[in-house]
């Protein structure tokens, strides 16, 4: 017997009080934690409400795929009303992000065409590559400037440009030059307005933003602030290509980038377009350098492993004679350790739709129209999903358990990432070429945590050296 709505548990009757639990919690910044507790308490579904967000979790494979079956025509996730607040506010218009319906459909089946089909994968791979081979490039400085032949560092700040050069130059085909000495001022802008975004984010999660902008609050002028300089900078990449593209004459040899792309192809309005490369520009950064960042951390804690994945780009360099894209179909492992990254410290703590029509989950009845979220960091963690999920284990991801429903970090369906084409590619990149040339170490044995700041982040500085193997 199918048992009602009502008798879901957890606390979902007095949002306002939850709210103010959640804050002593610190739950801005322990959203992760409080989800996995919630989870042990529960069990596998619960029912929640903070401040005006509510929401059904629920955290198994098998669940999972009752939820993105009931998705709809028009898969719809959870609407961060600071984003379409700031839109509204500045009278921009949304991007594929944070459209929805018919609107969403009809932009996001064109720019699949050119940001996510495979067949755009070998016109990205060439630019990608130039990049990864400039950072290695860079790094071989630094180490040669250290004196020390190695280099210690926090490299996020690094990574953050790697991010940036690489998702410019596939959507404008051109390069930023973030890999040299001195970098436009306004670029490092660009980038720190981005993690300041991120970060002013959250509170607005539980807060309406329309409420905190009435009381002038900080952490609405701040994200005002923070999106201004991020769609400055988007309007000035922007208007170079257009206007480079509207003095050429003839059709351009080689591949000209995403924006030139849709701009030629002339199926979506220039203000949609714009709209859509702003988000691409802005949601290209935090997310690849982290998960980076977090994956040669655990290459460093694992040296053994580290020779492996080595070994694996060697015989793949060699079998494609240095052809990256051949290279790219030979290193299963590499593909696992991103996968493994992922599932320790997804970028996104959950999956969230709004359901299109009712369902049944661990025999509680959801009707249509409720947010259901699947907890992604909880199940990447949970021992019924993942054999000894603590330990890191790319060899996992080849053959040896089921993956139904459990690699999930770039989300499910037609509503999934439409960067990650880019970002896989470019993550693969990067870890071929690092792994060529450098060994990652770390100092002592300390754990990093996770920090919630709307995406995952490490919790402090991760603190890595570079030297040759
Ligand atoms: C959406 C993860 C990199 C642009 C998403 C979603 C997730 C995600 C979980 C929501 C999917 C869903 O609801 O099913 C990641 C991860 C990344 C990454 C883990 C890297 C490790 C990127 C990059 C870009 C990007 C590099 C841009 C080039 C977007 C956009 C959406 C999105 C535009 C919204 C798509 C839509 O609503 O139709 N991403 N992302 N992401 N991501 Fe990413
Ligand atoms: C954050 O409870 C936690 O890919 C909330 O590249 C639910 C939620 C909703 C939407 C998620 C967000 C979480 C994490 C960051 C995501 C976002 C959708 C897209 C965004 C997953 C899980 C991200 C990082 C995009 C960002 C694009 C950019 C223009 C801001």
């Amino acid at each position: 017997i199918v048992r009602p709505f009502n008798e879901i548990p957890g606390l979902w009757k007095n949002g306002v009080a939850n709210l103010y639990n959640f804050w002593k919690l610190d739950g801005f910044r322990n959203l992760h934690r409080i989800m996995l507790q919630n989870f042990n308490t529960f069990g596998p579904i619960y029912r929640e409400k903070i401040g005006y967000y509510e929401s059904v979790n629920i955290i198994n494979p098998e669940d999972a795929a009752i939820l993105f079956k009931a998705e709809g025509h028009y898969p719809k996730r959870l609407k961060v009303e600071a984003w379409t607040s700031y839109r509204d506010f500045r009278n921009r218009k949304y991007g594929v992000l944070l459209k929805n319906g018919e609107d969403w459909r009809s932009n996001r089946v064109i720019l699949n065409k050119e940001v996510i089909s495979p067949k755009v994968l070998e016109n990205f791979v060439p630019l990608l590559d130039e990049v990864g081979e400039d950072f290695v490039a860079r790094v071989h400085k630094k180490i040669t400037r250290s004196g020390q032949n190695k280099w210690t560092t926090d490299l996020s700040q690094e990574l953050f440009k790697y991010a940036l050069e690489s998702v410019s130059s596939v959507l404008y085909g051109e390069r930023l030059g973030l890999m040299l000495d001195y970098i436009d001022p306004e670029a490092q802008h660009f980038i720190n307005c981005i993690t300041v975004m991120f970060k002013t984010t959250s509170p607005m999660l539980y807060i309406p933003p329309g409420l905190l902008r009435r009381i002038g609050a900080k952490v609405w002028r701040d994200h005002v602030d923070a999106w201004d300089g991020i769609f400055n900078q988007a309007d000035r990449c922007i208007h170079n290509i257009y206007r480079q593209l509207r003095q050429e004459t003839g059709t351009p040899k080689k591949y000209p980038g995403v924006l030139a792309s849709l701009l030629m192809l002339d199926k979506l309005s220039i203000e949609d377009i714009k709209a859509s490369i702003t988000e691409l520009m802005a949601g290209g950064v935090d997310t690849t350098s982290i998960t980076l960042l977090w994956t040669l951390y655990e290459l460093a804690r694992h040296p053994n492993l580290q020779e492996e994945l080595r070994a694996e780009v060697a015989a793949a360099r060699a079998e494609s004679q240095g052809d990256m894209l051949e290279m790219l179909k030979r290193i299963p492992l590499v593909k696992g350790a991103l996968k493994e990254t992922l599932r320790l410290h997804p970028v996104a703590v959950s999956l969230q739709r709004y359901i299109a029509e009712d369902i049944i989950i661990q025999n509680y009845h959801i009707p249509a129209g409720t947010l259901v979220q699947l907890g992604l960091y909880a199940m990447g963690r949970d021992p019924q999903v993942f054999f000894r999920p603590e330990h890191y284990q790319p060899s996992r991801w080849l053959r040896t358990e089921t993956h139904y429903f459990r690699s999930l970090g770039f989300g499910f369906g037609p509503r999934q990432c439409l960067g990650r084409r880019i970002a896989e590619a470019e993550m693969q990149i990067f870890l071929i070429h690092m792994l060529e040339n450098f060994r990652v170490e770390k100092q002592r044995n300390v754990e990093v945590q996770s920090t919630f700041e709307l995406i995952l982040l490490p919790e402090k500085p991760i603190i890595l050296t570079l030297n040759f193997p």
